[in-house]
């Protein structure tokens, strides 16, 4: 994977071209000269808005402020980061039940979000859907998904709808390593591939589903590697890395919007906690969490622009403190709307009447 990271960084610095003299030695400055100083400072923002809304979701559903239960998004953040900040309003992203990164990083606002989590009234479905149906058509979501694999005959939809209307928008969409197991994974990338379909598949490999590890239910190492059954781009990239995460999806926006296809990417990470609810993923070696937790995404963006100096210590800690006052005013929105009114409840189900009603 390091010599793909390496070429890639390669090519970007040959493209632009980017050369500098120093002490009489002229140097090829190969770091990342293709990411706009401004991009990189609010895809950290970004990174921290879903951190942070994670770490907040995870201290009201610890007191049972949030009914049913939630899939946290905590330590995959760059993957959903990455990927919708080449994406514009109008593109579309297919969710899963992991899916409030997906959904912030699209643009959804945290205030309705968390309203939705707790059953209010100020929701993004009225407080009836909770967690895993967060839809905002505003901004693209074409929604949360609780079925697994589900989403991924979805967003072949939406791009064709696209692609007979003419526009230019491509559908991102996201699933896990479980969910390329199913028989959906099949049909949504055959015949997105066949149509040329604008759709980019982003499989989020966190090593497990639920408990099952992925290498006891895959015989092949990387789920990239099934591209090559449909005919498309098979990508691997280090999903713990935003800006390499940006990098490669920037190419299959960019090919998806050109008419040329899907791209299969395959991200590489892990989920900080357990499953959902309250798993304390004891399934998981000790050495091996530890081993993610130091690939921590937010840590990496935070050392790297302090390093290349488009931050200082300072502004970082500026930009750090801002994110967390929002998400207290968000969450204080929440806490303080309404609950439905009962009477509500039947409002917005759509039922088909029926002859002898
Ligand atoms: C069709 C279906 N089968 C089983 C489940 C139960 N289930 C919920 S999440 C999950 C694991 C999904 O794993 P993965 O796709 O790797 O996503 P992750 O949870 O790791 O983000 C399962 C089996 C479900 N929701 N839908
Ligand atoms: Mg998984």
């Amino acid at each position: 994977m390091k010599d793909v990271l390496t070429k890639k960084m390669d090519d970007s610095a040959k493209e632009n071209n980017v050369l500098i003299e120093n002490k009489g030695f002229k140097i090829l400055v190969m770091l990342l000269m293709d990411v706009e100083k401004n991009k990189l400072i609010e895809m950290y923002r970004k990174l921290l808005e879903l951190r942070r809304f994670e770490e907040k979701c995870w201290d009201l559903f610890s007191q049972n402020l949030i009914p049913g239960t939630i899939h946290l998004y905590l330590g995959q953040e760059a993957v959903a980061v990455g990927v919708c900040s080449n994406l514009n309003d109008a593109d579309y992203v297919q969710s899963t039940h992991r899916g409030h990164g997906h959904c912030l990083a699209k643009g959804a606002k945290m205030d309705k979000m968390f309203a939705e989590l707790m059953g209010k009234a100020t929701g993004y479905c009225k407080g009836k859907g909770g967690s895993m149906h967060i839809t905002d058509a505003s901004v693209g979501l074409l929604g949360a998904c609780g079925v697994v694999g589900a989403g991924i005959v979805i967003a072949p939809g939406a791009a064709l709808s696209a692609k007979l209307q003419g526009t230019d928008q491509v559908v991102a969409c996201f699933f896990g390593d479980g969910a390329s197991n199913t028989g959906n994974f099949h049909e949504g990338l055959n015949i997105a591939a066949t149509w040329d379909l604008p759709v980019v598949f982003v499989c989020e490999n966190n090593l497990y589903a639920m408990g099952t590890k992925q290498s006891d239910v895959m015989k092949v190492e990387n789920v990239a590697e099934r591209a090559a059954a449909y005919g498309i781009p098979g990508v691997i990239c280090d999903g713990n890395d935003v800006v390499d995460v940006y990098k490669t999806a920037y190419e299959a926006v960019k090919r998806a919007r050109e008419g040329k296809g899907p791209t299969l990417i395959e991200c590489k990470t892990y989920r900080h906690k357990g499953h959902s609810r309250f798993d304390q993923g004891k399934y998981r070696p000790e050495d091996e969490v530890e081993e993610w937790l130091s690939k921590d995404p937010i840590a990496r963006m935070r050392e790297r622009l302090l390093s290349m100096g488009i931050l200082t210590d300072e502004d970082a800690s500026r930009i750090e403190k801002k994110v967390e006052d929002e998400v207290e005013v968000a969450a204080k929105f929440a806490l303080e709307s309404p609950f439905p009114d009962p009477k509500t409840a039947l409002d917005d189900v759509w039922v088909e009447e029926s002859e002898s009603e």
